[in-house]
């Protein structure tokens, strides 16, 4: 059972990094098998660049490689991806810092959900849900996107799908108020671990993050150091503009991780390196679907072995 769920596990990361892994895996495999100069590390540089490593990131691991390359001589095609893999793995593991696990219903784990709308909130709150249900737990979830009233019934299809319990505020309504009744709900009901989905409307309006604190106010008359998560989804596709959200909600709200959705179906997956290298925040959760089981937590090994397996 347990293995098979790894190696299910595995293959779903595999499957969504399809694109990525044909340019890095594949692509790099093919270069090393020919001579290596200056033109082979132009262009490995190049294939990152393609695989939206970033500008630096590209060029400091080329540099890297070739330096390796260049003091073994004997180095052969397989070795050279080893090293490349390694130092992916070494990129990814700097800021790695695990989700929180959830405790007991006396100190339920809150995970707040921002982002901007359209990058997969509603449907990573449900996704979550899901997987710490499958893990035995009690959840409920709030659906604190009051702004859109389509937000609130999207949550609300999923919940009554997966059985969940759902905190829901009138259209409008003051989403501090919704997290509020969430948690006296969860207090009342013993659930130990409490999903809030929020509005995402222009990251860039100072109306939001104020909204996001207030909401954090709410949280903390329960407990003073909930919300344990703030997770900020971002949508893998959208290159540096995401990188350039994750900095204006960091300014404001410090986020404690990233859920990177939409892995699949893009060759850009290479972002992950780049968003661990300009933020320093880990990217916890890895969207590979649209299925309510396409989320898998981020392993630096797991997702760089499926890059280059
Ligand atoms: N392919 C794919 N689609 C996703 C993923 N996560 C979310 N989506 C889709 O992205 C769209 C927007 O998601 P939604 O949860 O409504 O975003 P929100 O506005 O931030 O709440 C929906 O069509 C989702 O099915 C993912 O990991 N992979
Ligand atoms: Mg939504």
């Amino acid at each position: 059972m347990a293995f098979n769920f790894l190696k299910n596990s595995f293959e779903k990361v595999k499957n969504a990094l399809t694109h990525t892994g044909s340019l890095l895996g594949n692509k790099i495999r093919t270069l090393f098998q020919g001579p290596l100069d200056e033109e082979t590390w132009e262009k490995l540089e190049q294939l990152f660049y393609e695989a939206d490593l970033g500008v630096q990131t590209s060029i400091d691991l080329t540099e890297q490689i070739k330096k390796q390359s260049q003091q073994n001589l004997s180095l052969k095609a397989d070795e050279l991806l080893r090293i490349v893999r390694t130092e992916i793995v070494q990129a990814l593991t700097q800021h790695a810092s695990p989700l929180m696990t959830a405790s007991s219903y006396q100190d339920p784990l809150v995970i707040l959900i921002v982002g901007v709308n359209g990058n997969g909130k509603t449907t990573s709150t449900a996704k979550l849900a899901k997987f710490f249900q499958s893990q035995g737990k009690k959840v409920l979830v709030a659906a604190a996107d009051t702004f859109r009233a389509a937000a609130v019934e999207q949550l609300d299809v999923w919940a009554q799908q997966l059985k969940i319990d759902i905190v829901k505020g009138a259209p409008k309504s003051d989403p501090a108020a919704v997290v509020f009744d969430a948690l006296s709900a969860a207090k009342a009901r013993q659930a130990e671990v409490v999903i809030v989905d929020t509005a995402g409307r222009l990251q860039t309006k100072t109306d939001l993050m104020q909204e996001l604190e207030k909401i954090k106010r709410s949280c903390k008359k329960f407990n003073p150091h909930s919300p344990q998560e703030t997770l900020l989804v971002l949508d893998a596709t959208t290159g540096q503009n995401g990188i350039d959200q994750a900095k204006v909600f960091n300014r404001y709200t410090p986020i404690t991780g990233l859920i990177l959705t939409k892995l699949d179906g893009t060759s850009k997956g290479g972002i992950v390196v780049n968003i661990h290298k300009q933020l320093g925040i880990p990217v916890k959760l890895i969207g590979v679907g649209e299925g309510v089981d396409d989320l898998e937590l981020f392993d630096p090994e797991k997702f760089t072995d499926a890059l280059f397996s």
